[in-house]
């Protein structure tokens, strides 16, 4: 998977190189290009933004400097192999990040980020793109970042643990709360390892029971009594026929 993010932070970038992510790139399976959006600048002080028409506070990116970089990096992208851009543009008024759209990304080739700063990008820019290439305008949650740097950061990191090859163990995301099965809609509950005593905190018994029939039940206890706790949302969203009889006594 090609991945282009084009911000006036390439530096905020950097965890790109690090961990998951960075050994995805190591290894090839991930190809990512930052570009810093001032090259695309041609004044004296590499202006990236200005006044919104109609007035109002704060300021607003520019068209131009977006063009020429979103032009050159696609040319680029293109020119190297690669096919099928979908423009992923991180905005608090977009579609709401989810595992679901973690899913959709992850499928495709080539993903061209474009975190702004201040109040967004001249809407002519996304409206040009929308016409040559599929446009999604995604929001990480409900409450406001001062950029949309750290929500790349997010998003890819959703969206490389999912592709083949990256994480060691492929079932490591078959039990992800918010994955699809048995244990849909439930948030995943406690984990423990070696100590078995730790500062006097033993381990719950059945984990050392080896049962296993007992081991999922109480995993599944264990994830519907957080999920009720911490989001009673996800368990209204639930069809009755989700839960059975020890469901409904917890
Ligand atoms: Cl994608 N950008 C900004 N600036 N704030 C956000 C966001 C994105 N998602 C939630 N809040």
């Amino acid at each position: 998977m090609r991945l282009d993010v084009v911000t006036i932070f390439p530096e905020y970038l950097e965890p790109l190189n690090v961990s998951l992510v960075g050994k995805a790139r190591a290894r090839g399976v991930l190809d990512v290009h930052v570009h810093d959006l001032r090259e695309w600048t041609y004044d004296r002080h590499n202006t990236v933004d200005d006044t919104p028409y109609g007035g109002g506070p704060g300021m607003v990116m520019k068209t131009e400097p977006w063009g020429d970089a979103l032009d050159e990096a696609l040319a680029d992208g293109y020119e190297s192999g690669a096919h099928s851009p979908v423009l992923v543009v991180p905005t608090p008024s977009g579609r709401p990040f989810t595992q679901e759209l973690a899913v959709e990304l992850s499928a495709q080739p080539w993903l061209v980020f474009t975190p702004a700063r201040y109040e967004g990008i001249d809407r002519r820019v996304i409206d040009e793109y929308a016409t040559r290439v599929p446009v999604v305008e995604v929001s990480i949650g409900d409450y406001v970042l001062a950029g949309g740097e750290a929500a790349v950061l997010v998003i890819t990191e959703a969206v490389a643990r999912l592709l083949p090859g990256v994480l060691g163990n492929a079932e490591s995301h078959r039990d992800d709360s918010f994955a699809p099965g048995a244990m849909a809609n439930l948030l995943e509950g406690p984990v423990y390892t070696k100590p078995p005593e730790w500062r006097g905190r033993g381990i719950p018994d059945v984990l050392l029971s080896g049962h296993h029939g007992k081991i999922a039940r109480w995993r599944r206890d264990q994830a519907f009594t957080r999920t009720a706790l911490n989001r009673p949302d996800l368990i209204e969203r639930c069809e009755a026929s989700a839960f059975d009889k020890k469901d409904r006594e917890i």
